[in-house]
Parts: C-alpha cells; structure tokens; sequence
C-alpha cells in the first residue's frame, strides 16, 4: 500500500464513490452503478496493459486499419476489446459507439440494459510508440428510444450526458469522471490494485497563461484564428505571452488546461473543415468534463454539448477551456464573421 493508503483505513476508492452517489439517486437501481464499475475495471486493465506493452510486444501496428482510417496498433486493439466486453458483461448497456469500430455494436437482448457508451478506447494511440501519455474518453447516455437499439440511440446531444469521464495513462493512472455535479480525480494505486479519491469538485482557472494546438496547421487557419494566436503571442496590453504546449495527446493536453487553465484548440481549417475530433466520443464527454469544471467548450459558433450529432463518427471543430480565454477567442472569430 502506498502511503496514503496505508494510514487511511476509511479509504474513499472510485467504486465506494459511486456506490455512494449511487445509492444518493432517488429510484436508482444500481444499473449506473454497475456501469461505471465495469468499465473501471477496463481502465485498469488498459492501464496494465499501457504498462507494459514494451514488455509484451503490444505496441507497434496491429495491421488494421479502423473505422476512421488510421493505422491501428495492437493496444488500440486490446482496448477496444477489454472496453467492449465489460461494459457487454455490466448488463447496464445497450449500444456502444467505439472509434474502434465502423458500426455500432448492438448488446444481445439478454445482456442489455438502458445506457448507450459512447467511447474512444485508446485516444492519442500515434504517440504509443514514444511513450507518450494516451488515454480513454467516454461517454454515457440514458437510451431513449423503445424496441431493438440502433446506432440512432447513440445521436443525442452531449446534454443528454449522465456520466463521463477520461483516464489519463500518464506518470500516474489517473480517471477524471463527473455524473453531472461536478468533476472528481482518482488516481490509481497500484499496490492495491484501486482508484483512489484524489480531489473533489475540480474547478478550472478563470483565466490560463497557455495555449494548446497544432500550429503546424496555421497556413489553413481562417482569419479569425490566426488573430486570436498573434494576441496570445504579441499581446498589445502590456501582459506577457502565452506559453505554447502541444502533446498531441488529446487527454494529456485536456488535463493540463484543466490542472493549470488556459485553452486547447483543434480547430477546422482549410484542409479540415470540421477538425479531426470525433464529436460522440472526443468531444462531447471532454465538453461535458469542461463545463462541470466551470470551463467552456465550443465549435466556434456553437457550444459543444448542443450540437445535434448526425453521424457516429462526425467531426467538430473543438475549442474548449478556461471561460475568459474561450471567450476571447469567440471576440476574434465574431469579429471576423462575415
Ligand atoms: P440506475 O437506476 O442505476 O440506472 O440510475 C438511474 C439514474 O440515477 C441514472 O440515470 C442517474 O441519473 C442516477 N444515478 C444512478 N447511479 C448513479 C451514480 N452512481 N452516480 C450518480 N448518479 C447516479
Ligand atoms: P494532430 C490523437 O491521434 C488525436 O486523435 C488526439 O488525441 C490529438 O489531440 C490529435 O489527434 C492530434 O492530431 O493533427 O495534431 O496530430
């Protein structure tokens, strides 16, 4: 047992946690409960798995390609898999949207529950190779149709979300998860083989001193992007410049805005007009992390959780992070709208 753990014999794990609010929930059946439990499970699995894959040969291209055309690589594979038969053996779903897979998977009728997963196994998988930090992002949605699921189930807007979360395969194991009255960290002990409470109720800065994306795109950006940049770098206020970080790792760059404030941006472009982001399971479940934290997440013209999703794998444009540098970024595009 780590320190912590070892002198505290009242210990609060992600599992007691959510049994508690569980059992909070006026009516609740324990479904959620299950739910949660099951793909925790997964995570740590993931996380065992992230590990070790040097080790075990996992790393390197699997040689498939999937639902969205990148090369996929065997932990990818893993992943979808253990994340896949969990939440199938939670008896708490009925249709799961992975980036992993072109079309939805369907729960037979005996193992089915009432929640729809939607859920990006392992995001930021180019940089496994590097040992860069990845991570899995998901999202959970109460069903509201009636009769045999569809991947229709899954189109409902981010503000349908009743729980969502990401775990950061970083220097630690961490799960950032929120059923709608704010957002917890737990980081994994893995002396104990459990997610330990870390800090309730995260709030993200008002105002960040970094910006985040991919500026190896700036000659496609539009007129409004690339003013808001010249404004983080040769500020005309006597304020200093705006750090750069960019990891490439959707979930590492979203836990620092989230840790130290400031904004991240995958953008649309020239070449991308709706960004590279997969609305169902990238940005509505970070959205929804974001907003609960008090930060702000949009398309540029819309906020995330209202877009009304066509398709399972659509793209948004995804700008999202503390509110005074989102908003600020809003003034530059407003200005330059045509
Ligand atoms: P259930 O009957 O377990 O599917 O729960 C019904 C509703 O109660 C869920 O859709 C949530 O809105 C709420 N709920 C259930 N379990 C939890 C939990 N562990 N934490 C927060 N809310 C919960
Ligand atoms: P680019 C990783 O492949 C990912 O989906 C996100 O995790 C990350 O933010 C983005 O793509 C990086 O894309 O175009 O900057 O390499």
């Amino acid at each position: 047992m780590t320190d912590q753990s070892m002198f505290d014999t009242d210990v609060w794990t992600l599992t007691r946690f959510v049994m508690e609010t569980g059992r909070q929930a006026k009516g609740s059946t324990g479904e959620l409960t299950q739910l949660i439990n099951s793909l925790t499970f997964a995570i740590k699995a993931i996380s065992s798995a992230v590990r070790k894959a040097g080790l075990a040969h996992l790393q390197g291209i699997a040689g498939q390609i999937n639902a969205t055309g990148d090369d996929v690589k065997k932990l990818d594979v893993l992943s979808n898999d253990l994340c896949i038969n969990m939440l199938k053996s939670s008896f708490g779903s009925c249709c799961l949207v992975s980036e992993e897979n072109k079309e939805a998977v369907i729960i037979p009728a005996d193992k089915r529950g009432k929640y729809v997963v939607c859920f990006d196994p392992l995001d930021g998988s180019s940089n496994i190779d590097c040992l860069a930090s990845i991570g899995t992002i998901f999202a959970i949605y109460k069903r509201t149709s009636e009769g045999e699921p569809t991947e229709k189930d899954a189109l409902q807007k981010g503000n349908n979300i009743v729980c969502a979360g990401y775990a950061l395969y970083g220097s630690a194991t961490l799960v950032a998860l929120s059923t709608g009255a704010g957002v917890n960290f737990f980081m994994l002990d893995p002396a104990v083989g459990e997610f330990i409470l870390t800090e309730r109720n995260v709030k993200i800065k008002k105002k960040g001193k970094t910006y985040s994306l991919n500026e190896g795109y700036a000659k496609y950006f539009d007129a409004g992007l690339t003013e808001y940049l010249h404004k983080k770098k040769f500020p005309e206020d006597g304020s200093s410049p705006y750090g750069a970080r960019y990891v490439g790792s959707m979930v590492s760059d979203i836990h620092r805005t989230i840790c130290y404030g400031g904004i991240f941006m995958y953008p649309a472009n020239e070449k991308s007009p709706k960004g590279k982001l997969r609305l169902l399971y990238e940005c509505n479940p970070i959205a929804f992390i974001i907003e609960q934290a008090g930060g702000k997440a949009t398309t540029g013209h819309e906020r995330i959780l209202d877009v009304q999703p066509e398709t399972i794998h659509q793209r948004v444009p995804f700008i999202v992070g503390s509110p005074d540098d989102v908003d600020e970024f809003l003034a530059c595009v407003k200005k330059h709208q045509k």
